[in-house]
């Protein structure tokens, strides 16, 4: 609240619905999907849907180029006056083709200066783009870490995609996690507002997950948001098709309660779609098709 944090803090996260557990009841986000591509592989994809770093699997989001994504966005906010915050979460990774990212957020800048900007990423991009995060106002960026130990990630990541080639195992886990911690201390560093997202997988990395937190907010990190694991055979997710489970409630709360005193934790997560629109656990999205769109014009 305002009495424990800095104004210049207080001020980017009291109308933010995913950083303030407070602005949520009050506040709408909405997302576009305009990142389609991805630069890494996690066991528990179902990007045929969307990127599991945060949707929920089941239903395709309408892919949109930047100028329909603006577009869309500005009906939005005209429909929905409780809507502060645009976010990129996808489908696939924001950051694995950022021409479609950064357009959008350069166009809304110009054509809706009100409105926060916040992205998602699983950070593998993220040291090489930093500045241009930064050039567009974007006071909110997510990154999802699932390991600090590159042993633990090749259970996660069979492969990345860096440098121009793929590669696989340890290696892979070991790059990816260094980009993370190094992507994670320049936002810090200049002021950007940082969450963590990590996926809980019992047996894979359910302890660890304490060792992430304190990692995390060693390097800054705002909230730490620990998401159980939806695993679906029938989404076709590699962890579906080995028979990984997600966690029960209660093993979810048991490593939230052991992250307590480490970096702040967010417990009010909806795993939110990539196309989500509204308050959060609320979704509006089949309200705003690009077909409806166009008829409210
Ligand atoms: Fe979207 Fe994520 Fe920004 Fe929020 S969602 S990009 S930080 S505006 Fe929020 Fe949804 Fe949870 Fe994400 S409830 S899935 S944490
Ligand atoms: Fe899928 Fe997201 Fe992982 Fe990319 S980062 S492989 S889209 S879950």
């Amino acid at each position: 609240g305002p009495d424990d944090m800095p104004a210049e803090i207080w001020n980017k996260v009291k109308n933010h619905p995913c950083y303030s557990e407070e602005a949520h009841h009050h506040y709408a986000r909405m997302h576009v999907a305009v990142a389609p591509a991805c630069n890494i592989q996690c066991n528990y994809c179902n990007r045929k849907y969307d990127c599991s770093n945060e949707s929920r699997p089941g239903v395709v989001s309408q892919k949109l180029t930047p100028e329909q994504a603006v577009k869309k966005v500005v009906a939005v906010a005209s429909e929905i006056p409780q809507m502060t915050v645009l976010g990129i979460a996808g489908p696939g990774d924001a950051l694995a083709n950022p021409k479609k990212t950064f357009d959008t957020f350069r166009m809304l800048q110009e054509q809706a200066p009100d409105i926060k900007l916040c992205l998602s990423t699983n950070g593998l991009a993220l040291p090489a783009l930093v500045d241009e995060i930064c050039k567009y106002n974007i006071d909110h960026v997510t990154i999802t870490i699932n390991m600090v130990d590159p042993e633990v990630g090749a259970k996660i990541y069979p492969w990345i995609f860096w440098d121009h080639k793929r590669v696989t195992g340890v290696e892979a886990a070991r790059i990816l996690h260094e980009n993370q911690m190094l992507g994670l201390e320049m936002l810090t560093a200049r002021g950007v507002l940082t969450k963590i997202n990590s996926v809980l997988i019992p047996g894979i990395n359910d302890e660890h997950l304490i060792e992430v937190n304190r990692e995390v907010k060693k390097r800054g990190a705002f909230l730490h948001n620990i998401m159980p694991l939806i695993s679906e055979a029938e989404h076709g997710t590699v962890f579906g098709l080995t028979g990984q489970r997600g966690p029960s409630a209660q093993e979810l709360k048991a490593v939230q309660d052991a992250c307590m005193g480490g970096a702040n934790l967010m417990r009010h997560c909806r795993q939110c779609r990539a196309d989500a629109v509204g308050l959060l656990g609320e979704d509006r999205s089949e309200e705003f098709t690009l077909d409806k769109i166009e008829e409210m014009e």
